[in-house]
């Protein structure tokens, strides 16, 4: 085998070409002169002369034939086969004689204000590295077309006369014309619905005894990111509320190239084998023959499927729980699903999975407010995220990672290369390792956010596959699927995909390329360039190395993956009462919209090897008298599993750890309201980070009782309850001639948000048929009444409940109002 040093050596010694590095003579370029390799039809022939073309020609075939001459033969060869093979030697190579060796042209100094400067960058990319090298600000500056032509007319196509036929001949028109024919690109198969952001990931604990991977190999190290959240099932245009999966795929431009951690915000996925995704897709898309429902798994097709298999089940809970209809991108947790593996410099690998935790805590919407908002504002999410950044509330969340090894798996009850199971944190616990701000809007949607293209594939040293059959499957389709989305497969120099890492590699043309790869190599090995780009051996990416399995060629997957209910009753012990109520109620929405009534039946029966209560109260809400039987269990007995219950997998175990920070809150008004007061709340909610705004019948000003006229920012109209996460009625009797003021009461009280009442607002809760307290006769803690003079205590009052996010115990099915 060829040590990395030694291939090296080896290569250097016969012509020791760098020491002539700077001269154009050396003994090879004397005895080169003349000879054929300069026999062109129009080239120099001649030594004498005075041309520096002729000098320059002369040069760089003799340090070329110095090129080759240090490569007598191929020296990494034998590290190819056996034993050796598995510690891959660096790449032979030399320094040329001078930069011109590697040039394509002699011509190349020829310096002009678009070919440069004349003076290459060598083992330089500049198609690498930071987005401002594209952005483009045309400020001050006039139209041109696409060649950069100015324009003097963007009104008027060319015509023959004024009121005369427009002409071909209008190279202006047609140019703008066809670019915005050809606008669109086809969206994505899934998750064509996204909103992105860039940031930063910092590693705060150092990994370097688990991986190699440079991002974590100090605490402090920053890198950056570019982070797309997405829902999977609506197409590009449709709303973000939608009950789905929400996608939570990172980019980390390393200094050793990008990775993608491609992940959701559930930890687990309806199938076990990438062979059954797009049966999965296709019954959750909108039916192929009438293309409905838009964005919702509420139909026959999708219950039809996921019924008939039984691994869906753990994940189908997930998605009928409050995690399906988030409250905000911010508030979500994200997860790398699979198992993956860490390698560290010594080969050594250990399974790892990743868990993203927000700084403000995980909170989701009602689903009967996130229907509402779905028509109040379809953006609501996008516009979330956005405003947040803008604001300088920049979302953060931590990460995290279950280490475990190979023997640790083996133990486990269930399989951890199945992506319908979690690893419970009783068994390994998440340890932080690090934490991702994301503090910067992209400049443009299209150029950042829709071609942005995430691969599973995009690993770095340091990390690795796993034979998880999903992830498999993924290896594949990721790569496949931007080669079709973006036009080809260079999308990888697209601004927003290229590395800040050098890309040199003898990969060249197809569609759009923007990279120009200078001089005459583009094979490997080579000596006619110095042997450049080279192999890295051992410092590059190498695959870690995995236990042998017995068969081969074999279509199934290990007995472990036949367990299907342990973890969907895990989870479902692990919520709270409110949790589990939620649940029920989606899964009677979602099977009321199923038409077959076989489906709904299969379901039940599904459900009944998960928690009986929860298959008979889903039943009762169906209408059906009778409970079916079980669905048969693959298994003839299931294994113990070793958790029954965990408090990580409630929502509630994570509360905001940011207060009230960026919360919305509806200051209602209308005239006679209390100056003073509203004043004060105001600013006391601004002093909390969160955005309080006026809200009226009708924009304008409304004369309050104290005489300041407050000006109402938004109307009831165009910002209806289901955009605020909590309100403060400063006035009452105005507002109580309002239908719209008495519907944002209810829909708060609905949606069990808080609500503070000031002097005289009482009487809306009497116009709404609002109960002052809970059924229980207790006080409704959400429910706020004070008196003007007290805003302290109210406002106190106010944000401890806002910090709870919402007043569930209030909560009945059906709703009182
Ligand atoms: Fe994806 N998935 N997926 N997926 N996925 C895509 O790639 C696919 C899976 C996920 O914001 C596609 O660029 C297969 C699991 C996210 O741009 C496509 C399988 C998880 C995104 C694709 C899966 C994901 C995608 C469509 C099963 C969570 C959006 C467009 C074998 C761990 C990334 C695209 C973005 C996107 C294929 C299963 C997450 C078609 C074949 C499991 C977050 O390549």
């Amino acid at each position: 085998m060829a040590s990395r040093k030694g291939s090296r050596t080896r290569a250097h010694s016969p012509a020791k070409p760098s020491k002539s590095r700077g001269t154009r003579e050396t003994s090879n370029v004397a005895s080169a002169s003349g000879t054929s390799a300069r026999s062109t039809v129009s080239g120099p022939t001649r030594k004498s002369g005075g041309s520096s073309v002729r000098d320059a020609a002369t040069a760089k075939i003799a340090h070329v034939e110095a090129l080759a001459a240090a490569f007598p033969h191929n020296a990494a060869k034998p590290s190819e086969f056996g034993a050796a093979a598995r510690e891959p030697a660096r790449g032979q190579t030399v320094e040329p004689g001078e930069p011109l060796v590697g040039a394509s042209t002699l011509s190349e100094t020829n310096a002009s204000p678009k070919a440069g400067s004349g003076n290459p960058q060598v083992s330089f990319n500049p198609a690498s590295g930071s987005l401002d090298r594209v952005r483009v600000d045309s400020a001050g500056r006039s139209l041109t077309t696409n060649q950069g032509v100015p324009v003097a007319d963007n009104q008027n196509s060319l015509k023959a006369g004024l009121r005369g036929p427009s002409l071909l001949e209008d190279f202006i028109l047609r140019e703008k014309i066809t670019h915005f024919d050809h606008e669109r690109i086809p969206e994505r198969v899934v998750h064509a619905r996204g909103s992105g952001a860039h940031g930063y990931f910092e590693c705060t604990a150092p990994l370097t005894e688990l991986t190699r991977a440079s991002l974590f190999a100090e605490p402090g190290k920053r890198t950056p990111v570019f982070v797309r959240f997405s829902t999977v099932a609506g197409e590009r245009g449709s709303t973000d509320t939608a009950r789905d999966v929400r996608g939570f795929a990172v980019k980390f431009y390393t200094d050793e190239g990008n990775w993608d951690l491609v992940g959701n915000n559930i930890p687990v996925f309806f199938i076990q084998d990438a062979m059954k995704f797009p049966d999965v897709i296709h019954a959750v898309k909108p039916e192929p023959h009438h293309a409905m429902p838009q964005a919702a798994s509420a139909h026959d097709t999708f219950w039809d499927f996921v019924s008939l298999m039984p691994e869906s089940t753990h994940m189908l809970l997930w998605v009928m729980s409050d995690r399906a209809i988030p409250r905000s991108y911010r508030m979500m947790q994200g997860f790398g699903v699979h198992s993956f593996r860490f390698v560290n410099e010594a080969g050594e690998s250990r399974f790892v999975k990743f868990h993203w935790n927000p700084r403000a805590g995980t909170h989701s919407l009602a689903w009967d407010e996130a229907v509402k908002i779905s028509g109040a504002d379809p953006d609501f999410h996008r516009r979330d995220l956005w405003e947040a950044i803008e604001a300088g509330d920049f979302p953060e969340w931590e990460l995290g990672i279950q280490v475990f090894t190979e023997q640790q798996a083996e133990q486990f009850s269930f399989d951890v290369l199945d992506s319908t199971k979690i690893i419970p944190e009783e068994l390994v616990p998440v340890q932080p390792v690090g934490r991702m701000v994301l503090n910067r809007n992209p400049d443009n949607f299209f150029a950042e956010t829709e071609q942005v293209a995430f691969c599973t594939t995009h690993i770095v040293p340091g990390i690795d596959f796993s034979n998880d059959p999903l992830l498999a499957g993924r290896i594949h389709s990721y790569l496949d699927t931007q080669i079709s989305r973006l036009g080809g497969p260079n999308f990888h120099e697209i601004p927003i995909n290229a590395p800040v890492a050098q890309v040199h590699n003898n990969q060249r043309d197809g569609m759009h390329r923007q990279a120009i790869a200078r001089g005459r190599v583009a094979y490997e090995p080579n000596s006619l360039g110095g042997g450049c780009p080279f192999q890295a051996g051992t410092s590059g990416f190498m695959s870690c190395p995995q236990p042998p399995e017995p068969d081969h060629k074999v279509r199934g997957k290990s007995d472990k993956f036949a367990e299907h209910y342990n973890q969907a009753t895990l989870f479902w012990n692990s919520q709270s009462e409110v949790e589990q109520q939620h649940i029920i109620r989606a899964f009677r929405f979602e099977l009321t919209k199923v038409q077959v009534t076989g489906v709904r039946q299969r379901v039940v029966a599904q459900l009944r090897n998960v928690a009986d209560d929860l298959a008979q109260a889903v039943a009762q809400g169906l209408g059906m008298t009778e409970l079916p039987e079980p669905l048969p269990n693959v298994l003839k007995r299931a294994p113990r599993p070793e958790v029954a219950r965990s408090g990580a997998l409630s929502l509630l175990a994570r509360p905001s750890q940011v207060g009230i920070r960026s919360r919305r809150i509806a200051l209602l008004v209308a005239d006679g309201a209390d100056g003073d007061a509203a004043a004060q709340i105001h600013e006391a909610l601004v002093a909390e980070g969160a955005v309080p705004r006026f809200v009226g019948v009708k924009m304008g000003n409304v004369q309050s009782a104290t005489d300041q006229p407050l000006e109402v920012e938004v109307s009831l109209e165009a910002a209806p309850a289901v955009l605020w996460d909590a309100a403060v009625f400063l006035e009452g009797e105005a507002l109580s001639a309002c239908g719209n003021a008495l519907e944002f009461l209810k829909d708060q009280y609905r949606h069990c948000k808080p609500i503070l009442l000031l002097d005289g607002a009482d009487v809306l809760l009497e116009k709404a048929g609002i109960p002052p307290a809970l059924a229980s006769g207790d006080p409704d803690p959400g429910l706020m009444r004070f008196e003007n003079s007290d805003v302290a205590g109210a406002v106190e009052a106010f944000v401890a409940a806002l910090t709870r996010h919402r007043q569930f115990d209030r909560e009945t099915d059906p709703p009182l109002v």
